[in-house]
């Protein structure tokens, strides 16, 4: 059997803005669960990332420990993963610093994601937006990852680690940081807004008929199915630039069954599209109402999620102490034993 200390160490997480949508499951969670066993995995909600924009710390709290809870629902083993809150382990604010004082104003200012959501932020925007991915450069740096499963629109902030890790290393000995590598996960679900299927489904989406939520009730998860924008045809077959609609909700059901997109696609040979959106509803209920159920159990208990948390925190930080205390020598802090 491979132990942890010889695989390759692979870090995720997923801001608790709000509910955790059918997107972070079909997009994050379910890779992770897939993954798991391949890698020495670090999954985090990252709490400090949600306060880039503002929360009502009650539900904050409460999506957080829901988010938690959802992995675990899911399928990530917290004996085997290191699960944690980021907000737990105070070295990632303590190495964003570091970083802070590594990184240009120039490479912060081209990053889409701030150009993006410094447009959203009007007038006042949180000194956060812009220094963020940083911190999410310390999140990687300090567990020594090789590998971050993002998104195509977190890949630019993958290489600005790299930039800066390789930075220090030039400064500092090349065994500074571990350069680590975004890895697109292969079969990468990219779930749309059910309304607005030209734009992914989010958290933070305007009109929440557009998002499936893994908290959603069967009723929900139905009526929203049964809205869902399509087109004017009738034929059921994919075609994301034309049908982005019906061809969203056959990579629902694809990413959820295993099936090709052409396998589903055989199972409506003439049938309509309310036949497609009612079975898409009834396979996502399916998949989630197991994931829901647990997940509420874990959050209304709070005992055994507590439990989790504490050693995660523990595991994390042990990690995390041992690369501040490495990178801190290397600077010229004064490091005591
Ligand atoms: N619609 C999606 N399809 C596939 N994957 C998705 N992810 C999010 N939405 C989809 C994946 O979930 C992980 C973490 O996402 P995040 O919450 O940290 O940030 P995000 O990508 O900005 O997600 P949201 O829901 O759009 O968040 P808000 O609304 O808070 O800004 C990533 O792996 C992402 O790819």
């Amino acid at each position: 059997m491979t132990s942890r200390v010889d695989k390759k160490v692979i870090l995720s997480g997923i801001q608790p803005t709000n509910k955790l949508t059918l997107g972070n499951y079909l997009g994050a969670i379910k890779n992770w669960v897939r993954i798991q066993n391949d890698y020495d995995a670090y999954f985090m909600a990252v709490d400090q990332h949600a306060m880039t924009a503002r929360q009502d710390p009650i539900e904050l709290r409460k999506n957080t420990l829901f988010s938690i809870a959802c992995y675990i629902a899911a399928g990530i083993d917290p004996e085997r993963c290191v699960l944690f809150v980021q907000s737990h382990v105070h070295q990632h604010s303590q190495l964003a610093w570091t970083l802070n004082c590594f990184g240009y104003m120039g490479e912060l200012s081209r990053m889409i994601q701030y150009k993006e959501k410094s447009a959203k932020s009007g007038t006042n925007i949180p000194v956060g937006i812009f220094t963020y991915p940083l911190l999410m450069a310390a999140d990687i740096l300090l567990y020594d990852t090789h590998l971050v499963p993002v998104g195509e629109d977190q890949t630019q902030h993958v290489e600005l680690t790299r930039d800066i890790a390789e930075r220090m290393n030039g400064l500092y000995g090349p065994d500074t940081f571990v350069i680590p590598k975004a890895h697109i996960p292969k079969v990468a679900a990219r779930v749309m807004d059910l309304l607005t299927p030209t734009s992914k489904m989010s958290k933070s989406a305007v009109n929440e008929n557009g998002s499936i939520f893994i908290s959603d009730t069967p009723a929900d998860i139905e009526k929203k199915f049964k809205r869902a924008t399509t087109d004017s045809e009738t034929t059921i077959r994919f075609d994301s630039e034309t049908k982005p609609g019906v061809s969203n909700l056959l990579s629902i059901q694809s990413a959820i069954t295993s099936e090709s997109i052409a396998e589903v696609i055989a199972r409506y040979d003439g049938k309509q599209y309310g036949h497609l959106k009612l079975e898409t509803a009834q396979i996502v209920i399916k998949e989630l109402s197991p994931i829901q159920k647990r997940a509420q159990e874990l959050v209304d208990e709070r005992t055994e999620l507590n439990r989790i948390l504490r050693i995660g925190a523990e595991k994390a930080q042990a990690h995390a102490e041992r690369t501040i205390k490495r990178i801190h020598e290397r600077i010229g802090y004064v490091v005591l034993d």
